[in-house]
């Protein structure tokens, strides 16, 4: 995925109306400080485009951040007869896209009173439930812990709204490679994700999984609706 450009272009207020969007969106939800910012900022290949490390809480706001992006997606037909299963050979195509990528707030800040995390709980259901344009919802966890409440009621509540949530676990840099895999199961299990559930370990710092989530992210802008 190229990104041609990526800027926050709609910030919506916890108590305003949901904007009217056009754009695909590719919503990001997780724990405050589970490294989602740090993520959008690698993804779209910049360096302060999200702000990082803010005070975990804060952030009481939708962020959409529209993204033209050149993806690089599979041609399913290729010219001739040559079967791509076997030639071993799939044939690529870029394809321009415009998206919104949406930076749900984050949530589990012990700090909050009940009326906040009310406040939260109805915007985040609300964004969820009457989106028209959603495709896709990343659910990030950090790799090193066992889901909470929290993240359990974040998952339930996607899986609710009829989205397949992707996970990511994040900070992959914080384990050893040999514990990845453990930690994935880790993960899949406590949020008792149906087998098959796609589980990309990704790590800010090295930027290991970028690939991985671009080339989700392009299959499922490419799909057809
Ligand atoms: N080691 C490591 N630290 C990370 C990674 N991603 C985020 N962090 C750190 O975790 C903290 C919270 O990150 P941030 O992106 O602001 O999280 P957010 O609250 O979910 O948006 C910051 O101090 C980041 O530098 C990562 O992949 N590896
Ligand atoms: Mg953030």
């Amino acid at each position: 995925m190229k990104i041609r450009s990526a800027e926050l272009n709609i910030v919506c207020g916890y108590t305003s109306p949901l904007p009217e969007t056009v754009f695909p969106e590719i919503a990001f939800a997780g724990r405050s400080n589970v490294g989602k910012s740090s993520l959008i900022n690698v993804l779209m290949q910049r360096k302060r485009l999200a702000r990082v490390g803010e005070t975990p809480g804060k952030t009481r706001t939708i962020n959409y951040y529209q993204v033209d992006a050149l993806l690089s997606i599979p041609v399913s037909e290729l010219p001739g007869d040559a079967d791509p299963a076997e030639t071993g050979k799939v044939q690529m195509k870029e394809q321009g896209e415009v998206f919104h990528l949406v930076d749900l707030p984050g949530y589990g800040y012990a700090n909050v009173s009940l009326d906040e995390k009310a406040k939260w709980g109805s915007m985040v259901e609300r964004y969820l439930k009457s989106s028209r344009n959603i495709r896709a919802v990343f659910l990030l966890v950090d790799i090193r812990h066992e889901p909470n409440a929290n993240d359990r009621q974040m998952y339930d509540w996607i899986m609710a709204s009829g989205y397949q949530p992707i996970i990511i676990a994040t900070k992959s840099d914080k384990v050893k490679r040999s514990q990845i895999q453990k930690q994935m199961k880790v993960l899949r299990e406590g949020l008792k994700a149906p087998k098959g559930t796609v589980v990309i370990p990704f790590s800010a710092q090295s930027g290991s999984g970028r690939e991985e989530i671009c080339k989700k992210i392009g299959e499922i802008l490419s799909e057809k609706q």
